[in-house]
Order: C-alpha cells, then structure tokens, then sequence
C-alpha cells in the first residue's frame, strides 16, 4: 500500500467533519487524490449498519451487538472503499476509526480493550492508521454542540460519565503512542483549530511524500 490512512477522532461535536473538510482542501491544493470518508458508513451498506447503530431503539442493544456491528460496518468499508484507495495511492481522511471503538465501546460501554483488540486484528489485519488526529474539547462544549444541531442520537443520549470515560480513553491511547497522534485543541474557535491544523501540514505532507 502506497496511500497515507489518516482519521480524524474525538468526542461528539469536536468538529471532525467541519475539519476533514478544511484537511481535505489544503491537501488537494498539493496536488493530492484525497478520498473523503466517514465510520459507521462509508458504503451504502455499511451506512445501514451506521443507522441500526445510531437510530434510538425501545429494544436495548446489548454491548456486545453493538461491538460486532461497528466491526462488520468497519470489514465492509474496508473492502469497498479503504483498502482500494491506499491501494491507488490516495489519502484517506476518515471521520472516526478504531480508536472510537475503544473510545465509546471501550471506554464508554466498559468492554475489555483485549476483546476490540481481537476484533480489530481480525478485521483489519496489520492496517492501522498512519496518523490520527484527536479533536479534544470538554464534554460539555461538545454536547451543547451536538444538542445545537437538534435530535439526539443513540450515543448523543448517553449521559456525561459515558463521554468523559470517552475523551479519557481517547487521550489516554494518544499519550501512549505519540508517534501516531496529535491532539488538537477543539474548544477554541473554528479558525484557531484551523490555524492549529495549518501548522501540521508541513509534517503531513511529509508523511504522504516520504
Ligand atoms: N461510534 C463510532 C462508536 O460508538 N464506535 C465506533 O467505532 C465508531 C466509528 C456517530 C457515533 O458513532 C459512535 C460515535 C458517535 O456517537 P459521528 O456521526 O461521527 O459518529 O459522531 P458525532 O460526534 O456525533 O459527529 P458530529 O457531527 O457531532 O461531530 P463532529 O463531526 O466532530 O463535529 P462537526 O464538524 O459536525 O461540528 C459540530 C458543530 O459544531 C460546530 C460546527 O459548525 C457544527 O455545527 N463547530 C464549532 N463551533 C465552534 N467552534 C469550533 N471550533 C467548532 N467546530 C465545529
């Protein structure tokens, strides 16, 4: 594989969308094929699984159905799409990965990391992202942001302990693999978070060329 894998993560309303977007210009200004993507979804069926998995449901979705739900949406998004575009040589900016699993299922549910580490070896085999950028903000900022757009989601109706067991989980692998990540600020505003990401473009595009 030639391409550069990089995901975008953080807790609900950190701004990954808005700044994949930012991302994804500044990389085409260099020339580069950038495929834009997102997890749950990415592939009309995997985007199925994605509303199973976000759709309030009466029916209580046992932890472990939801484990193997966000990893069957991930083996469908790596074969149709992923995989594919690494393998022609683009950059690949997507909206969430793995690290959220561990993040809102491990973290959040409580599942055992050693279970999603099973799971993301077998469904990923040796492929991890190449960088990951985390957009850290307090809980409560993200919420109001999330809340600010209208309904809530399955995961948006958690209550504050599930995400800051979330953002600690988050910041906790970043700490302890510092090659892989880089923690931005996302509570400052939308274009110092981009001045932010500017300042990572030297070493981005260096990870693409090298
Ligand atoms: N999930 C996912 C799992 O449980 N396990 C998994 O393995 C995976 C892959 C859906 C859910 O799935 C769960 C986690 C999630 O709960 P999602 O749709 O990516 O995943 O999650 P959300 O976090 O809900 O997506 P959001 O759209 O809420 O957050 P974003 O993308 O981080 O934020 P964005 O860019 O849409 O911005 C939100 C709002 O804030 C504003 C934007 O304009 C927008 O209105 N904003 C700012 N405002 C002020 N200052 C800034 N700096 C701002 N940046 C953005």
């Amino acid at each position: 594989m030639s391409g550069l894998f990089i995901t975008l993560e953080g807790p609900e309303g950190a701004g990954k969308s808005t700044n994949r977007e930012y991302l994804a210009e500044r990389l085409r200004e260099q020339g580069l094929n950038v495929v834009l993507t997102r997890e749950p979804g990415g592939t009309p069926l995997a985007e199925r699984i994605r509303e199973l998995l976000l759709a309030p449901s009466e029916e209580n979705m046992a932890s472990d159905t939801e484990l193997l739900l966000v990893f069957a949406a991930r083996a469908q998004h790596l074969a149709q799409v992923i995989r594919p575009a690494l393998a022609r040589g683009d950059v690949v900016l997507c909206d969430r990965f793995t690290d959220a699993t561990y993040a809102y299922q491990g973290g959040g549910r409580g599942l055992d990391e050693s279970r999603i580490a099973l799971l993301e070896s077998f469904v990923q085999g040796a492929l991890r992202p190449s960088l990951t950028l985390v957009f850290d903000l307090p809980v409560e900022v993200g919420l109001a942001r999330a809340a600010a757009r209208g309904k809530l989601d399955r995961f948006e109706q958690e209550g504050r302990a599930f995400f800051e067991a979330v953002r600690a989980t988050y910041l906790r692998h970043a700490a302890a693999e510092a090659e892989r990540y880089r923690v931005l600020d996302a509570a400052q505003t939308l274009s110092d978070v981009q001045h932010a990401i500017d300042g990572l473009l030297p070493e981005i595009l260096e990870r693409i060329r090298g």
